[in-house]
């Protein structure tokens, strides 16, 4: 036996401030899995390692916005995320979160053996103070003037417009998104990565693979967008990037004049695959350093198209510093998957969500591997539709796949008694098809070593295809009567193929090869036994048939398209609401609104959304019923300042009379309070 080679396997760390959608499975994890589990297939000794990323101003954001904290949100996508992949059955052999202790730990330790080095330069620098917050200001807590297009609500660090990278500085007119009040400049120290130091080694490294005598590899075998975006950025010159922020979310700066001072998420996040790897390594007997520290090892990341630098240069820089660890071999990133022509956004709700996938379409997990992997968006980006969805399955996988399948099964029960015939008179053709086997897995293993998923799963389905034409040109069911030898070796061969089928779908599709397997009364041991073209002994019990794939309905697409329709209408109905008839101040003036603040809260007993509020306006208190308990905790929000509508009509809402109404903010499908910008404008005060 050849010794099993050792690889890291790591997928991009999602953010745990959102749910997954097919662009993630398609960017990043359906590729990543099928590659661990081809390389388990064959023996190898892998760490497929993944998990949330959990800190980062993304998150604190979130939770200002949704009055949450940040720990409650990444609780609840870290394990609705986790949820999902299992769902797919990714299979990860860890999946961590970066707000774990033992995470910080291992952050903080790498942090200080750098700083140790002297692999940071501390520098003083201007950086945005809200003074109402106390608290300087991440470039994504600011908006304002992008200075070139003149959009007016850019961000920070970026221009949603024009996708101009920004850096706070540039904004003109900036407003803290906290306080609503323009910031002011005030300094603070960071600690630096000089990447100016290691520009030379690392424009080597990519452009011809060496880092040090003992780890080369061929830069031939990297996708070109890669290698590309990684020289545009060398070519522009790299400077040095601040790897410390002024937040109270993330892994604090475990040094001297740290305090207040947490590690970038960009710093940290890359170390939570180290983290996680010691992790499992402790808790499966294995030595984590043997999986980041030899030089035997293959380590790969996966990711899509907007990680790469940060896998490409910044953490090599890190891991360079740092004593022992190897660099990737690969880093096979993928650009992005659209949705019926049109760009995925979460914020805008474009996309299919990975967990109605799962409710919508139960048990039939692989047919989405299938056609994300058969779309996936290699080289350029490319576009999911519903209609391609289904024509794949209809046409692939029920018509070539499971039609194979199920004739070679069914015949089997019929005429051998669901045995394994032997081949009583094996032609030309016969032999030469089984000869032919032995290709089928060369070819998908030459493709997926060259991270080429999707010509590697044409390969099988043409191993499927193969089987059922075979069987269609043989025509066992009108020979039987005639030509009962010819039968039994039909048969025979038709089941060599289907064997290997069950083995070589595994890595792609591991439901149906699990069934498949199942049927055939095969355990799976590997793809060793491919090297033989035979899988299935003669006299060999064969299980009964179970459905692998059926038609899916014009009727599921019909429906799954009119959810997008309805995204699309209420977009455009927000961008016609901003048109509403003008009202003469007349009618406005009709309205009475105050501040008030919220006294009381509780949860109406039997509803699902429904709050009991009880909010001040001064001298007097209303009752209010509100439908955002699936937003706000009432614990929570008591004391908080609101702007009421204090003059509408009461009526009566699950036996409360409400007496008023709270003023909110859509976003995104969430209601936000509107709260006055000052906190101790006075209840009651009117708003006009
Ligand atoms: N959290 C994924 C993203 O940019 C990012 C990956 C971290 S990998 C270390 O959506
Ligand atoms: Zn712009």
């Amino acid at each position: 036996m050849k010794t099993p080679k050792r690889h890291t396997i790591t997928a991009a760390l999602p953010y745990a401030n959102g749910p997954l959608h097919l662009g993630h499975l398609a960017g990043v994890y359906i590729s990543a899995d099928i590659y661990a589990r081809f390389l388990r297939s064959n023996g190898e000794d892998v760490a497929f390692i993944c998990g949330s990323d959990e800190h980062g101003a993304a998150i604190t954001l979130r939770a200002k916005k949704e009055n949450k904290s940040p720990k409650d949100i990444v609780d609840e996508y870290h394990f609705s995320n986790k949820d999902i992949f299992e769902k797919l059955r990714i299979s990860f052999d860890i999946y961590d979160r970066t707000s774990s202790k033992h995470h910080h730990e291992t952050a903080q330790e790498l942090f200080m053996e750098m700083d140790k080095k002297g692999a940071f330069v501390k520098k003083e620098s201007e950086q945005y103070f809200d003074e109402e917050y106390q608290q300087f200001l991440a470039d994504r807590y600011i908006t304002g003037q992008c200075p070139k297009c003149g959009y007016q609500d850019a961000y920070g660090d970026q221009c949603e417009k024009c996708g101009s990278t920004l850096s706070s500085s540039e904004l003109i007119n900036p407003i803290s998104t906290l306080s609503r009040k323009s910031p002011h400049l005030k300094n603070t120290t960071h600690w630096y990565l000089p990447l100016d130091r290691h520009e030379k080694w690392l424009s080597e490294w990519i452009q011809k693979g060496i880092y040090n005598e003992e780890q080369v590899h061929n830069p031939e075998n990297w996708k070109n967008q890669v290698v590309g975006q990684c020289m545009s950025w060398i070519k522009a010159g790299l400077q040095p990037r601040a790897i410390t922020r002024d937040l109270d979310w993330g892994v604090n700066v475990p040094v001297e004049d740290g305090e207040g001072k947490v590690l970038y998420v960009w710093f940290d996040a890359p170390i939570g695959y180290i983290s996680a790897t010691k992790k499992w390594a402790n808790e499966n007997g294995k030595r984590w350093e043997d999986y980041w520290k030899s030089k035997d090892t293959n380590l790969v990341h996966f990711l899509a198209k907007d990680n790469i630098v940060f896998h490409t240069i910044i953490f090599p820089a890190i891991l360079s510093e740092l004593d022992g660890y190897i660099l990737p071999t690969n880093v096979p990133a993928n650009e992005f998957l659209n949705l019926e022509g049109q760009k995925l956004s979460t914020s805008r709700n474009w996309a299919v969500w990975g967990k109605d996938y799962i409710t919508e379409f139960p048990n039939q997990e692989d047919i989405l591997r299938y056609v994300l992997c058969s779309i996936a968006p290699e080289n350029k980006d490319s576009d999911f539709s519903w209609k391609d969805f289904q024509a794949r399955n209809n046409n692939e996988l029920v018509a070539i796949y499971g039609n194979f399948v199920n004739r070679i099964i069914v015949l089997t029960h019929k005429y051998f008694s669901g045995k394994v015939p032997s081949p009583k008179k094996l032609s030309n053709d016969d032999n030469s098809i089984l000869d032919s086997l032995l290709n089928f897995e060369n070819k998908i293993s030459v493709n997926l070593e060259k991270f080429k998923f999707r010509d590697s799963l044409k390969e099988l389905l043409n191993l499927a295809r193969l089987g059922n034409k075979y069987l269609a040109d043989q025509e066992p069911w009108k020979l039987i009567k005639t030509s009962p030898e010819r039968v039994s070796s039909i048969i025979y061969v038709g089941l060599q193929i289907a064997g290997h089928l069950a083995h070589l779908s595994e890595p792609f599709l591991p439901f149906t090869s699990a069934k498949l397997l199942k049927i055939l009364n095969l355990k799976f041991t590997g793809w060793d036994v491919l090297k033989n073209k035979l899988v299935l002994k003669e006299g060999h019990s064969i299980n009964n048939q179970e459905l692998l794939f059926s038609i899916i309905e014009n009727s599921k697409i019909e429906e799954q398209l009119n959810k997008l329709k309805n995204v699309k209408t209420l977009k455009n109905e927000k961008i016609n609401s901003k048109f509403k008839p003008k009202v003469n101040y007349k009618n406005f003036e009709k309205l009475e609104l105050k501040v008030g603040e919220i006294l009381n809260a509780e949860k109406i007993l039997k509803t699902r959304n429904l709050l009991k509020l009880k909010v001040s306006i001064g001298e007097n208190e209303l009752t209010i019923v509100s439908g955002i308990a699936d937003q706000y905790n009432p614990k929570k929000i008591i004391g908080k300042k609101v702007t009421v509508l204090t003059n509408l009509k009461p009526r009566k809402i699950k036996g409360v009379e409400s007496q008023g109404m709270i003023l909110m903010a859509k976003e995104n499908e969430k209601n936000i309070f509107i709260s006055p910008s000052s906190l101790d404008i006075t209840n009651g005060s009117k708003i006009y």
